[in-house]
């Protein structure tokens, strides 16, 4: 029996009934056809060992170093660093958007390394382009993301945008995965959902950027399945802007280390808020507009 973990506040044991298994595109490696159309049937695209775990462990340690020289005490004395054990006492350090950590070459040879570009270029069958701003994360235990859109943060571009989850190491479930909701990027009972809140920019229209706290109240309401997996070092998910995801809590006692980056046709219109060598983020917003809140969205949305 493997142990629980959380959806929002609600826990939640894996494989079950409501967090399900993600499953992998590896046979349809080779077919640009056979990825587009599993990508529009399931909305994400799992990629078991993309990456060379030896190179992974490198960029890991890499960025464990970073943290241990420019924290306070993020990691637990006497413990190995690889194994990023979480200090209760520490404090933790910035690595989201640092381009010192996210553009050190042990790092770019995974985020921007051949692999993951071939992929790209094979799946749009054109040159790509990636986005400067990396979202290099380090959870600690007992934390986890609110389920979102990542059409909400990054959408002023390209529509053929996609996000890629890359793990820093081995993730297990109850270490915090990224979840997705299968069925939100193409079942009707989300096409209000994603008409709505799947059209709002965080920054023009101060709306939330995420779809409120409880993942599982959404799949009751809306249809769905939750999924998700074991990662390794090596493999990654690439899912659309108009997935719903979220991950389960980290119930671990160490850091859970991993980087979302995106990629689009290189010729398409670009978000320019995420590229550059300092972009501008969440830096500029709509200052005329009062942030709204979940409650009072959900009003305006008719949801
Ligand atoms: O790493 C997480 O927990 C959330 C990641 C995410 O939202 C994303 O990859 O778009
Ligand atoms: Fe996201």
């Amino acid at each position: 029996m493997r142990p629980v973990t959380f959806l929002g506040d609600r826990e939640v044991s894996f494989p079950s009934q409501c967090l399900g298994t993600l499953r992998d595109c590896n046979d349809l490696l080779h077919s640009n056809s056979g990825l587009h159309s599993r990508m529009e049937e399931d909305g994400y695209l799992l990629i078991r060992g993309l990456m060379n775990r030896q190179i992974v462990s490198k960029a890991r340690k890499t960025i464990l170093s970073y943290a241990q020289e420019n924290g306070e005490l993020p990691f637990k004395p006497d413990t190995d660093l690889i194994d990023a054990v979480y200090n209760p006492d520490g404090r933790p350090v910035r690595t989201m958007g640092e381009q010192e950590i996210t553009h050190h070459p042990d790092v770019l040879k995974i985020l921007e390394g051949r692999e993951i570009i071939n992929f790209f270029e094979h799946f749009f069958a054109q040159p790509c382009r990636t986005f400067d701003y990396k979202w290099l994360r380090m959870i600690p235990p007992g934390r986890s993301a609110g389920p979102h859109f990542d059409a909400v943060y990054m959408g002023r571009g390209s529509p053929r945008l996609l996000t890629c989850w890359v793990p820093f190491g081995d993730v297990p479930v109850e270490k915090g995965t990224l979840t997705i909701l299968v069925g939100s990027h193409n079942l009707s009972s989300f096409s209000k959902i994603r008409q709505t809140y799947g059209k709002t920019d965080v920054d023009r229209d101060r709306t939330p950027g995420h779809f409120g706290v409880d993942p599982l109240s959404i799949s009751e309401k809306f249809g769905g399945k939750w999924q998700t997996t074991d990662f390794e070092a090596g493999d990654v998910i690439i899912f659309t802007m108009h997935t719903l995801h979220t991950s389960t809590r980290n119930m671990s006692d160490q850091w859970r280390i991993s980087c979302d980056v995106r990629f689009q046709p290189k010729s398409d219109s670009v978000d320019n808020r995420w590229v550059g060598e300092n972009p501008v983020a969440h830096s500029v917003k709509d200052k005329s507009k009062q942030e709204i809140c979940f409650e009072k969205a959900k009003i305006n949305w008719g949801i």
